[in-house]
């Protein structure tokens, strides 16, 4: 009797454990060359699905008008490609300093674990949350300082962004980005840092998300593209742990 019920609650953990990583998603392998330009006419872009951005994080849910974001993602062997696609009604940019309060400015979160690993990253490069900013500039937590405080890191060459308003709707913003993923080996004060080469059948955590702000001091909410499960009412974990990340599968 205590044998199965160690095994019931086993499984059960199991459950669970699959249950946060649900939503797994693929990338079609990209068929031709991506110019980062914010305008999404590549053929490469046509056949991969959308993945809504509509998972609450932080604060309440906004009206559509407020935010609404969806997501196309495509690789090669030198990076990932994203076409993301954002409405927000007001684009904020409060602090200059790129590395300053930078998730209360409008951005979009790309969070990236290379190997899939699951774990804590917030000080380590186990994982990356890559904040990219209106300017396009990509901010993470970096290894703590000597002093014990944070040390927050700008990671521009590890990806390329560019976005633009749609003409077609004025609060519509097409967003392209190619992220190079780089593993866990990663030494921010080394010079000779190379991003690993993507293979078929590659497995990864992946997440996106989007903080927006239309002109409060802090983010009026966070929303991504995965149900996080909260702990202790709090959602706000990818910064923290890559076990709340998706299952990103790399595909033909
Ligand atoms: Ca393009
Ligand atoms: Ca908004
Ligand atoms: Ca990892
Ligand atoms: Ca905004």
């Amino acid at each position: 009797m205590k044998k199965t019920l160690v095994i019931c609650f086993a499984a059960y953990l199991i459950l669970i454990n699959t249950s946060a990583n649900a939503a797994a998603l693929e990338a079609e392998k990209s068929t031709g060359v991506i110019a980062i330009d914010g305008i999404a006419n590549e053929k490469a872009w046509q056949s991969p699905p959308w993945h809504p951005i509509d998972q609450l994080i932080l604060g309440k849910m906004p009206s559509a008008e407020d935010f609404t974001g969806r997501f196309k993602i495509i690789w090669d062997e030198k990076q990932l490609y994203l076409l993301v696609e954002i409405t927000d009604d007001v684009l904020f940019d409060q602090h200059a300093d790129p590395k300053h309060l930078y998730w209360d400015d409008d951005c979009i979160e790309i969070f990236i674990d290379e190997d899939a690993s699951g774990g804590n990253h917030q000080f380590s490069y186990n994982a990356f949350a890559y904040h990219v900013a209106l300017d396009n500039q990509a901010v993470d937590i970096g290894e703590k300082n000597a002093d014990g405080s944070d040390n927050f890191v700008l990671l521009n060459d590890h990806l390329t962004s560019y976005w633009q308003r749609s003409e077609s709707a004025p609060h519509k913003v097409v967003w392209e980005v190619a992220l190079r993923v780089y593993d866990d080996s990663f030494n921010f004060n080394a010079d000779d840092q190379h991003p690993v080469v993507l293979s078929l059948g590659k497995k990864l955590g992946f997440m996106l998300a989007y903080c927006d702000n239309d002109g409060s001091k802090e983010r009026e909410h966070f929303i991504g593209s995965t149900d996080i499960k909260a702990v202790n009412g709090n959602k706000n974990l990818g910064y923290i742990t890559a076990d709340v990340f998706q299952r990103l599968t790399l595909v033909n």
